[in-house]
């Protein structure tokens, strides 16, 4: 169970604490094997090291792609301690024992992440790192692994308070571990090869990431949580730099993806756009000739779900949005970019989160989303569909004109982000009403009505906005009496996919109320 350890293998792309490290393994007596830089930064410390290709007999050649696979480095981590054969074997051979690697590997995920070029990309690709932790910790019964940095003090404590040893549990979990790091890099060399090739079918695509974050809980205060990263070269809450403000928990950072994503569905050259997303469902979203304004217009449609809610913005964040934004209790704001001077605002309250993201993800780019089931991970494409590539067919005797149009598609493509049953009414580029996860999507109708008219009586309006609005369905509406209930509320056009057995029930409604219609043909689901 006790394994003493007289010799360790460090090989390491990330240095950090890796003098450290030898130091107490030094002090410790145990004789320090290592690869070119690592033993470079081992020996500028004053400290005894032997370069692996004495172990080897070999130079490492080849740019360093082959400096570690070799028998007496494998032979030297998984042979089995108390087998004769095994220990003949080194014997025959001239192969000594390992007993601890310290490994970590060729950076490619940051390589990958920073949007590298395809040879150095490839170059980073570690072949001999994950050999070693994999041969290690298979023969845990005998070898301590260690690839994660923040895991070097536990193993000198350990060493210390333990004459030097390891205990078999200890081991254990360190190869567990190990193969979890092994299988996330193996998944984001994958996924960066389906990235590349813009493969779209989940079967070359892997799940798995690199945990960049234990949480204090998840959904609820009695689940546990991780935040994985899966290296996808795309701009979003992940890649993230929090400004100020505390971590995000796990409902803070589902709220602000599902924020984040909305907003990037408005292109910065069609102007400013607002989101403001509770329960990763937007409460308003809307376009304004300022940044101001759009927040402003955001705000309008729902000020009360607004409370304590999540802020994307798609452009930068200036002072004059900021000094509106500070006025009420909202939990996080992301933008693409921060100005100075809202920073500076924005840090008069100092639990409000603020992430900067650097840019907008491409809508349109692929990528999958996966979720959970009982046994099982269902793993699909991202929903990348948008209306702009769509021929959207008039499918009424009034064709709807500029401004319906205009008002369509604005509430078609929030209502791809809202979950389904999703009713979406908007009005001169502003979300009139949203009516999100209903059973049934007349519900979803009168609600969004019914928040409409909530609305109107908080800012004082004469009549709520769905009058003269356009109302956008993500998914067919099965009856005509959905359609009737958002004609009731004032809709004056309508989008949806269309596809529903009784679609003629539904436009003979539309045709007797002077209602303009438009089949997308492409349905927004998100359950
Ligand atoms: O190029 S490799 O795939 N071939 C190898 O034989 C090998 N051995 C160790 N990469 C290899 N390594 C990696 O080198 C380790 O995983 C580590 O990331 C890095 C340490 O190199 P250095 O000590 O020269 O900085």
């Amino acid at each position: 169970d006790q394994i003493k350890i007289r010799t360790a293998l460090l090989s390491v792309s990330d240095k950090a604490g890796i003098v450290e490290l030898a130091q107490a393994l030094d002090a410790q007596g145990v004789r320090l094997l290592s690869t070119g830089g690592t033993h470079k930064a081992i020996a500028a410390a004053g400290l005894p090291v032997t370069d692996v290709s004495a172990v080897t007999g070999f130079p490492e050649i080849m740019d360093g792609r082959v400096k570690t696979l070799h028998p007496n480095v494998h032979g030297g981590l998984l042979a089995i301690r108390d087998d004769a054969e095994h220990v003949a074997a080194m014997q025959a051979h001239g192969i000594e024992g390992i007993d601890l690697a310290v490994i970590n590997l060729y950076p490619f995920e940051d390589v990958r992440a920073a949007g590298g070029d395809y040879p150095t990309t490839v170059e980073n690709i570690d072949i001999g790192g994950p050999a070693m932790i994999r041969a290690a910790a298979k023969n845990h019964a005998y070898v301590t692994v260690v690839v994660d940095p923040s895991d070097y003090l536990a193993l000198i404590e350990a060493l210390r308070t333990n004459e030097g040893q390891t205990v078999y549990a200890f081991r254990q979990k360190l190869a567990a571990k190990a193969y979890a790091r092994t299988a996330a890099y193996d998944t984001a060399i994958s996924n960066w090869f389906a990235e590349v090739l813009d493969i779209e079918i989940p079967r070359y695509r892997t799940i798995g990431g690199v945990l960049k974050e234990e949480m204090r809980y998840g959904e609820n205060p009695h689940q546990s949580a991780g935040f994985y990263v899966t290296g996808e070269h795309r701009p979003g809450v992940a890649t993230a730099k929090l400004l100020q403000g505390k971590q995000l928990s796990y409902n803070n950072i589902n709220d602000t993806d599902g924020a984040f994503e909305l907003i990037a569905e408005f292109s910065p050259s069609q102007g400013p756009a607002c989101a403001i997303i509770k329960h990763a469902n937007p409460c308003g979203v809307a376009t304004g000739p300022s940044l101001k304004d759009a927040y402003l217009r955001a705000l309008a449609c729902d000020s009360t779900s607004a409370f304590g809610g999540i802020i994307a913005l798609n452009q930068l964040l200036d002072a004059e949005t900021a000094e509106e934004i500070v006025k009420l209790f909202t939990e996080v704001i992301i933008a693409p970019e921060v100005s100075d001077e809202a920073k500076a605002i924005i840090a008069r309250k100092p639990n409000l989160r603020l992430l900067e993201t650097g840019g907008l993800p491409d809508p349109r780019s692929r990528g999958i989303t996966a979720k959970t089931v009982s046994g099982g991970l269902l793993v699909q494409t991202r929903d990348n569909g948008m209306i702009e590539d769509i021929d959207l067919r008039v499918v009424t005797t009034r064709a709807p004109n500029d401004r319906e149009l205009e008002d369509m598609k604005f509430a078609y493509r929030v209502a791809k982000h809202v979950k389904s049953n999703a009713i979406v009414y908007a009005k001169d580029g502003q979300t009139a009403g949203i009516g999100a996860g209903q059973m049934s999507r007349i519900d979803s109708a009168r609600i969004a009505g019914i928040k409409a008219e909530e609305a109107a009586q908080a800012m004082g309006w004469p009549e709520p906005m769905t009058k003269g609005s356009a109302v956008a369905s993500e998914a067919f509406f099965p009856f005509a009496d959905g359609l009737l209930s958002a004609i009731a509320a004032g809709a004056t056009a309508v989008i949806q996919p269309g596809g529903s057995m009784r679609d003629q029930e539904v436009i003979d409604a539309a045709n007797a109320h002077g209602v303009a219609m438009v089949f997308t043909g492409m349905r927004h689901f998100r359950h």
